[in-house]
């Protein structure tokens, strides 16, 4: 790579799964170069990209530093950042101990049950083909069961693992963000799950994750600009 930074990032301009990585990167003070995936044009099949995924999907990550190691699947991508590098353990817990598992629990709920749900709550709200009400209800209902479990477990709890904030916490951001933009229109985070959107917005005002997702949004508002 044509670049001195430590990390190289395939990601696609503004979705999620590749801001939810720099936020970590950000976070933790390391150095990478983003090179954007345009996935409309579908580069994320062609083989220059499926030899590093054969996934054929963005967020990948080549760590430089570690003989070009090179890690796909956003949380796993996380994890990896933070267990080889937040040696600190400044936004994780220490391998091996039972916050650590419960940290785990979070990320797979996050890549499993927020993620996806939320991603087809995407699909069907503005890109399928059909417009299908009762696949965008489906889909709508299952992003408030989701914020719902978080308010459940965050009006006992500030945190989500070792009552800090941990990547766990970070990794929902991103996409609770970009409810309102593109799941819900006039969706009103404070008003149906004030907990949650105290707890969201706490992780957003961090300054690593501010700059970064101001960064994210000046690119998405570029982009709703040139389809006008
Ligand atoms: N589970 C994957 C999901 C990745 C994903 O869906 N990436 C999207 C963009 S954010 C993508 O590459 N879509 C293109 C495609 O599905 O072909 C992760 O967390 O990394």
């Amino acid at each position: 790579m044509s670049h001195n930074k430590q990390f190289t990032l395939f990601m696609q301009k503004t979705a999620v799964h590749g801001w939810k990585v720099i936020f970590i990167l950000e976070e933790l003070g390391l150095t990478y170069e983003k090179v954007i995936i345009d996935i409309w044009k579908n580069e994320q099949k062609a083989p220059e990209f499926t030899k590093y995924n054969p996934n054929g999907r963005t967020p990948v990550l080549i760590d430089h530093r570690n003989n070009d190691f090179v890690i796909w699947e956003s949380n796993a991508i996380l994890q990896y950042l933070v267990d080889k590098y937040d040696t600190g353990r400044r936004l994780s817990v220490a391998p091996g101990t039972d916050e650590y598992f419960t940290q785990l629990q979070w990320l797979y709920f996050q890549g499993t049950g927020q993620s996806p749900y939320y991603g087809q709550a995407i699909w069907f709200n503005l890109y399928h083909a059909e417009k299908i009400p009762s696949a965008i209800e489906r889909y709508r209902a299952e992003v408030r069961r989701v914020l719902g479990v978080l308010e459940g477990v965050l009006s006992n709890q500030e945190w989500l693992v070792d009552g800090r904030v941990t990547v766990a916490d970070v990794s929902f951001v991103s996409w609770n963000a970009v409810i309102g933009d593109t799941m819900i229109e006039n969706f009103d985070f404070e008003k149906e799950f004030p907990v949650a959107a105290k707890w969201h917005n706490r992780i957003l005002e961090r300054p690593a994750i501010k700059k970064a997702w101001e960064e994210r949004n000046r690119l998405w508002a570029e982009i709703q600009r040139s389809k006008d």
